[in-house]
């Protein structure tokens, strides 16, 4: 995927010696011009303490991508990218393209939500799938370091393979809670801000990049992003000042009808299949509505957190967990996933999933959560596969079903344990 040309050579001081110099349109707004360390009026991203972060942030990110220029880096995503990852993702490899950073997005595990997959192919977004065993197929020494956004590590099986083979994390750049004792070369790390792409519309908006309409790249790029940070605030409804500022600056951008476009996209049968199970298997109690659907398809993974969406508008329902055992093609990987979706505002969904289930061997906890939302894996380790018997499986399923709904009514009912459907 090439930029226009001329992209490059925008509002980057930084580069001198770009021998493709065509000419520049000058005609650009006043505020991008301005220098990225500049303070502008504290309006522009809501609140003068964000703006001056947002400021020195990018400043310095602009300061590591001169250090790294003419280089090749990875952009890992989380196993399951979402769209505020796949949108940040290419803004960040937009920016870095113009220090002649070639850049390539990828993500170990799959394009599961039919949103996401209408995203990545309406917009041309140029992400790849690098399962485990791609990756033993490409070369690691042709590239120089990688960048980890709207993750930090934890949810990528990526991760161990690239530290294993000495790469240096160039960058983490994410709104999640701190993770653990990652030491990139940058960091901007905020969890008070609801999406990374508003982080990075903040970016574009101190000069990293200059958004030009009639580029169709940075059409797509600002669409991509207004539906990231529509996604992770649940179409802006959490959404807070800076969110909002961020949104109001895409508008300038985007492209409302391609945006509807991705929004409209259908669910497959294999989805309004697993969402029927969790409608008919689900137990109400205290307002908690729980269901395991059985067994799905690694690709149909993402049914799993649209049946709980769909659970909790249910009246008298304000927290809902969908669970179900997913498996890939050929059995060898399978594990217990979960979602959880709360609309009661004193549920922490963090603290709930790590109290129902507690950690591993490693002290490892077996999932966690946002405002709202949450979710859970379980590793089935000895017990994967054998599938193909389905005595077997069937009894696989029940005894991870009840632990599963043992573990949560022990917090949704304190008082009497028993399983007793409604
Ligand atoms: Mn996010």
């Amino acid at each position: 995927m090439q930029l226009n040309s001329s992209l490059s050579q925008l509002e980057s001081p930084a580069l001198t010696n770009d021998s493709h110099s065509e000419e520049i349109d000058l005609d650009i707004e006043p505020l991008m011009r301005q220098p990225v360390n500049s303070v502008t009026g504290d309006s522009a991203f809501g609140g003068q303490r964000n703006n001056y972060l947002a400021h020195q942030k990018s400043e310095e990110l602009q300061q590591t991508l001169m250090g790294h220029r003419h280089e090749r880096h990875l952009i890992v995503l989380q196993d399951f990218p979402d769209p505020d990852a796949l949108s940040s993702a290419w803004a960040y490899q937009l920016i870095a393209q113009q220090y002649d950073i070639k850049c390539e997005i990828i993500y170990g595990g799959t394009l599961s939500h039919q949103e996401n997959i209408a995203l990545v192919k309406l917009t041309t977004l140029p992400a790849q799938r690098w399962t485990p065993p791609t990756l033993k197929t490409k070369d690691l020494s042709s590239y120089h370091g990688f960048v980890l956004i709207d993750n930090q590590g934890t949810t990528s099986q990526l991760l161990t393979a690239l530290v294993q083979a000495g790469l240096p994390l160039i960058g983490v750049i994410d709104h999640h809670s701190l993770q653990g004792d990652l030491k990139p070369e940058f960091t901007d790390i905020r969890p008070s801000v609801r999406a990374t792409a508003t982080i990075f519309t903040q970016y574009l908006q101190t000069g990293l990049l200059t958004l030009d309409s009639s580029i169709s790249q940075h059409v797509k790029c600002a669409t991509a992003l207004m539906h990231g940070l529509r996604s992770d605030t649940n179409r802006l409804m959490q959404a807070q000042e800076e969110d909002f500022m961020a949104a109001a600056y895409l508008s300038r951008f985007y492209d409302a009808q391609l945006l509807n476009a991705i929004l409209q996209a259908n669910r497959s049968k294999r989805v309004m299949d697993v969402i029927e199970r969790s409608l008919k298997n689900r137990i109400v109690q205290n307002n908690f509505s729980i269901a395991g659907v059985g067994y799905l398809r690694y690709d149909d993974r993402d049914a799993i957190p649209q049946a709980a969406e769909f659970l909790v508008t249910e009246e008298n329902v304000h927290t809902a967990v969908v669970y179900g055992i997913v498996h890939d093609e050929d059995e060898e990987l399978e594990v217990v996933i979960g979602s959880l979706r709360t609309s009661k505002l004193t549920l922490d969904p963090d603290e709930f999933i790590k109290e129902a289930f507690g950690q591993d061997s490693s002290g490892r906890f077996f999932g966690g959560g946002r405002t709202s939302a949450g979710g859970f894996e379980i590793p089935m380790g000895f017990l994967s596969g054998g599938n193909e018997n389905s005595a077997y499986a069937k009894i696989k399923w029940e005894v991870y079903d009840s632990q599963i709904k043992q573990k949560l009514l022990r917090l949704v009912n304190p008082k009497d344990n028993p399983i007793q459907p409604e």
